[in-house]
């Protein structure tokens, strides 16, 4: 049994959507960031920057943070959605992913969701920044299925609920073609449907 430590946020997400693709048995111990849950010091000896998601794999006792590591980890040992043969290339979308698109969207949640005209030059940057990931996105599955090619991977599961979030963002997720067959393909996965509602208090995916 996997105990997941988490809040119901676009990173904690990736981790449930991959448990129930994995058909892990998981139990989810809710972390309230608006309480500073994250920052005590027993949740800190786990997730040293005081960071969701952690996950506790009873099996062999392992605790892992950083949700990469976590898809990293649980693609190698059930051998799923990490192929050895591709493993190059989606450890390439898979960084993009933590090191980009993320946290830029993450910063436009901030500036342009939670915190509108505080700053209008966060604003600007960081929604100029979001449309421009958006571009590249939908560039790159113009001509793949997938962000690391013809199978549905880790990559995509640590992408999928940045994009799950396009009503905070207002840029017009439909207006990407292939952006949106890929969002769309992918939220019609019965583990992506499960995996969203992370708290289960019925939580829908958003359409376009
Ligand atoms: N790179 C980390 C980022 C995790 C992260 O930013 N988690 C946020 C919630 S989505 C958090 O725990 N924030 C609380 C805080 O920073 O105090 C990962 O992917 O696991």
């Amino acid at each position: 049994m996997i105990e997941l430590f988490s809040s119901d946020t676009p990173n904690g997400k990736k981790i449930t959507i991959m448990l129930e693709e994995v058909g892990c048995d998981f139990k989810v111990i809710k972390i309230d960031l608006s309480k500073d849950e994250q920052l005590k010091t027993d949740f800190k000896k786990l997730s040293p920057f005081g960071k969701i998601p952690v996950i506790t794999d009873h099996e062999n006792g392992l605790s892992l943070f950083e949700s990469g590591a976590i898809l990293m980890y649980l693609g190698e040992k059930h051998n799923k959605f990490y192929e050895l043969t591709n493993r190059n290339v989606i450890n390439q979308w898979l960084m993009a992913q933590m090191g980009t698109i993320g946290p830029m969207l993450g910063q436009h949640h901030q500036f342009h969701h939670y915190n509108p005209g505080k700053s209008e030059f966060g604003e600007e940057r960081f929604f100029k920044i979001a449309k421009r990931l958006y571009s590249e996105l939908d560039e790159r599955l113009s001509s793949s299925k997938y962000l690391a090619g013809l199978n549905y991977t880790i990559a995509d599961i640590a992408t999928w609920p940045w994009i799950a979030r396009h009503e905070w963002h207002d840029i017009g997720l439909k207006n990407y073609k292939n952006l949106t067959r890929w969002y769309l393909d992918i939220a019609s996965r019965d583990a992506v449907i499960k995996g969203y509602d992370l708290l289960k208090n019925g939580s829908k995916i958003p359409r376009p």
